[in-house]
């Protein structure tokens, strides 16, 4: 009888041990099927770029892209590209390497700074993620990058041409997130606080760690979060201000997560999938002390790019949560209820593109990049 009492105590002592490790009663995978009531389609606004990577929108209407292998283009109005801007740093563009995203800064008006992170090449076969910071000047065929200045290097340098993540975004506040990879190879790095493989970083706006970082011992001052694989898409919240970020998974486990300062976002420890070979990676899906996804695919869509949609081309898209998929070759559109996944619509299958880049367009459309050798800028508007 007091053994049947203590195990009762037990069991009531041991439920919230559990229950805090145990899967959330919403489901965070395949979510309700949705259907855009409106018919829409991609228009083609310029062509002829080499693996276009990153996107951000000049005030006056043109357009700042990145080409892979290393080039900086303006696209003007009429979707005529630039000879390449001068002055782009020199880059890894090999693998997964290159020139990656492209950030104004919000004094870009006044400054005209921009910011470029890129693949590294540092020592020998060695390279790393880096951002650099420069001003852009002149216009049209004389415009080029002035006072180019690396101002951050991921550390340590390895050697591997995968995993890069990179994207650049600044919260309100004025601090830039940078998102970073594991550098495939090296992925039980994700979990070591000492480096930058697999972080994710907040600076200040000249490169420095941001004040407001989590200071957790052995963590290095530039992190924020900590655990995560192959960041590739990253964008802020319209209403809420905060950061989300979508990570490549191995076969399954794509993930999109809200990262918040000074937490583990698990990878290789936990990861809702296996390794290319079909191996069981890591411990599980869950455990104590690392952070659930906000939702997962199990198959993969391969996320690069993410937006909120603000605009009002489509009244119904407001808020939704759009991202890329290269190898799923589709724009994925996410129905939102606060911050959960309520619901998912593939869109844009039949053209067969990667789709590497998408932004909420200052124009209410959303704006694609696709991942190829004859690559495209496309508007996604109404027909
Ligand atoms: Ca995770």
């Amino acid at each position: 009888m007091r053994a049947l009492a203590l195990s009762a105590l037990l069991a009531v002592l041991l439920v919230p041990t559990l229950s805090s490790i145990q899967p959330s009663a919403a489901p965070i995978t395949k979510a309700p099927a949705h259907k855009t009531k409106h018919a829409l389609k991609a228009e083609t606004f310029a062509k002829g770029l080499v693996h276009p990577w990153g996107l951000a929108f000049l005030p006056d209407g043109r357009l700042l892209v990145t080409e892979r292998p290393g080039r900086l283009r303006i696209v003007g109005k009429d979707g005529k590209l630039s000879p390449p801007v001068s002055g782009a740093p020199k880059v890894h563009a090999s693998g997964q390497g290159g020139l990656l995203d492209v950030a104004l800064a919000p004094d870009f008006a006044a400054s005209r700074t921009i910011y470029l992170s890129f693949a590294d090449p540092r020592d020998g076969s060695r390279t790393g993620t880096s951002l650099a910071r420069a001003r852009l000047a002149g216009d049209g065929e004389g415009a080029a990058l002035q006072d180019v200045k690396v101002i951050f290097r991921q550390e340590p340098s390895y050697a591997s041409s995968n995993h890069f993540g990179s994207r650049i975004v600044f919260a309100r506040d004025g601090s830039l997130f940078l998102t970073m990879g594991d550098r495939y190879s090296a992925r039980d790095e994700a979990q070591n606080p000492a480096n930058h493989l697999g972080k994710l970083v907040r600076l200040t706006a000249e490169g420095a760690p941001h004040p407001g970082n989590p200071k957790r011992e052995g963590w290095r001052p530039e992190i924020w979060s900590i655990g995560h694989r192959n960041v590739q898409a990253a964008a802020l919240h319209p209403q809420t201000g905060r950061l989300w970020t979508i990570e490549h998974g191995a076969r399954g486990g794509d993930e999109i997560n809200i990262p918040e300062a000074g937490k583990n976002y698990g990878w290789p420890v936990i990861t809702y999938g296996r390794d290319y070979s079909y191996a069981k990676i890591g411990e599980g899906t869950h455990k104590a002390g690392m952070e659930q996804p906000v939702y997962y695919w199990d198959p993969s869509i391969a996320p690069s790019g993410a937006a909120f949609y603000t605009g009002d081309l489509f009244p119904e898209w407001k808020g939704n949560l759009f991202v890329g998929a290269l190898a799923g070759q589709a724009l994925h559109r996410l129905v939102l209820d606060g911050e959960a996944v309520v619901g998912e619509e593939r869109l844009l299958g039949d053209l067969g593109e990667r789709i590497r880049d998408v932004r909420d367009g200052p124009d209410g459309a959303l704006w694609l990049l696709t991942d190829s050798p004859d690559g495209s800028v496309l508007r996604v508007v109404p027909r």
